[in-house]
């Protein structure tokens, strides 16, 4: 039994230790990178059974996938393991501000060849909701198929699926290409989590009311945009409101806050909390994924998050 099934690919991160442009760095802590594991570790630390399907090669970098997905007992039964293509990565920089720059190394990665005849419907089936990100929608047609099947097959069995358009432009052959995609799989999700400037891209208004009325008139019922620092907006046909997100005085790095958000929000609809509980756990996650170098490690456990939600909200330093 699952609470969430998710999927896509994972890949090796390489870390700089020092400032300055890639080619230049000279030092890297190895770290793990994939949207879709960080929900699944995210949720797997709160105490939620995660699952993560997948394809790695049969290389170091697809056994360290392996390895440390087993150490934050994220369910590994879909991982497939193909030795005729590698395991991707990539390759991150330091920086004081700003979203730091990232190199991929992931072109026909095993991830990027897992397709239909791979999905195992009986292990889908196993979870009551579905996240999906839009990354795995531009890495391969056969992944995209992937995406769209299992939808279908979640949605038929009256399961939830929650979609973060994750966008990558650099993945994707064209900008429209992006948009007509990601909104085909967005608008056959339950709840939608975009960020602002990716609300804005995918639907031409810039407005999170507008953004929110656009996916709710295609069917989304819940649609949650992302504020960034300022917290994040939430519609539904019965309820709207704005969430505050909690101060954060270091970034260190950005990446993996969206996930990290993804990982409040989902727990708490899990659970069964109000959307706005719910979104106030997504704010208070990502605003400690911030606060670390990894996409992930800032991610508390149950103890934690209750700790640092409690001290936030009644002022204690
Ligand atoms: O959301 C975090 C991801 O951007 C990072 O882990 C890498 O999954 C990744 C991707 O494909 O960009």
């Amino acid at each position: 039994q699952l609470d969430v099934i998710t999927f896509g690919e994972a890949m090796a991160m390489f870390m700089a230790n020092e400032q300055g442009p890639l080619h230049e760095v000279n030092q890297y802590t190895r770290s793990l990178a994939g949207a879709e594991t960080n929900v699944a570790i995210g949720l797997a630390r709160l105490g939620f059974s995660s699952g993560w399907a997948s394809k790695v090669g049969n290389d170091s970098f697809g056994k360290y996938i392996i390895q440390r997905l087993k150490e934050e007992n994220v369910h590994i039964g879909h991982v497939l393991v193909d030795g005729n293509y590698p395991t991707g990565f990539q390759v991150k920089s330091k920086v004081v501000v700003g979203d730091p720059e990232v190199q991929y190394f992931r072109k026909g990665s095993a991830a990027s060849q897992m397709d239909v005849s791979d999905l195992k419907e009986d292990y889908f089936l196993q979870a009551r909701h579905m996240h999906i990100t839009g990354i795995p929608l531009a890495l391969s047609d056969q992944m995209r198929e992937f995406a769209q099947y299992a939808l279908e097959l979640m949605n038929k069995n009256n399961r939830t699926v929650s979609f973060d358009p994750n966008l990558r432009p650099t993945l994707w052959k064209s900008k429209r290409e992006m948009i007509n995609k990601i909104n085909e799989i967005a608008y056959k999700s339950d709840t939608l989590l975009p960020g602002l400037a990716e609300g804005e891209i995918l639907t031409g208004f810039s407005d999170p009311q507008d953004i929110a009325s656009f996916y709710l008139d295609k069917g989304v019922k819940l649609v949650i945009i992302k504020l960034g620092e300022e917290g994040a907006f939430y519609k539904t046909a019965a309820e709207e409101g704005f969430v505050k997100g909690f101060p954060v005085e270091n970034v260190i790095d950005t990446v993996g806050a969206g996930d990290g958000f993804a990982v409040g929000v989902l727990s708490g609809l899990v659970e069964g909390h109000s959307v706005e509980k719910a979104v106030m756990r997504g704010n208070a996650i990502g605003a400690l994924a911030v606060q670390s170098p990894g996409d992930h490690d800032g991610y508390p456990t149950r103890k934690q998050l209750e700790v640092y939600m409690k001290q936030q909200l009644e002022g204690v330093k």
